[in-house]
């Protein structure tokens, strides 16, 4: 079955809202299998963004997102992947439509509240970098 991985981002987590953002993706039907808080260290963080690690903003992507513990979690379904992503809103939140979570929560194009993932390949990968199998459950 379709799985995406979540993050939490610092922003958020600094606001108080990792439970008003899984929620909403909850209170859309959504299936949650598995949840947990944790801080990144950095090996973490260059893994899990090494996609981006020729980018300009990288280096300080990977601070950002080690400067505070962080929520993870992974939600299963069919289309988990895009559903996530239209529900999350575009990259930066200045750009992102109307009642989607990087609108409503988003402070700019950096410190966007969320990561989800880009597709069912890349959230396999993912979700290996942050959860054992034996801690998602379906
Ligand atoms: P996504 O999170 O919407 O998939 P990506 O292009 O994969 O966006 O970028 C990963 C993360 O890097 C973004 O969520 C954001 O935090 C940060 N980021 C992306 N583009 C920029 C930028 O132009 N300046 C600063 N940070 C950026
Ligand atoms: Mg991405």
């Amino acid at each position: 079955m379709e799985r995406s991985l979540v993050l939490i981002k610092p922003d958020a987590m600094e606001r108080g809202l990792a439970g008003v953002i899984i929620g909403r993706l909850q209170g859309e039907g959504l299936k949650l299998v598995a949840l947990k808080m944790l801080h990144m260290d950095r090996a973490l963080a260059e893994r899990h963004y090494a996609i981006h690690k020729d980018k300009p903003f990288y280096k300080d992507l990977v601070d950002y997102i080690i400067s505070t513990p962080i929520v993870a979690a992974v939600f299963e379904g069919r289309g988990v992947v895009e559903r996530i992503r239209e529900l999350m809103g575009a990259t930066d939140p200045t750009r992102a439509a109307a009642g989607t979570i990087r609108k409503d929560f988003g402070l700019d194009v950096q410190r966007n509240s969320t990561h989800a993932s880009d597709s069912p390949e890349n959230a396999e990968k993912e979700i290996s970098l942050f959860f054992k199998e034996n801690e998602v459950f379906d």
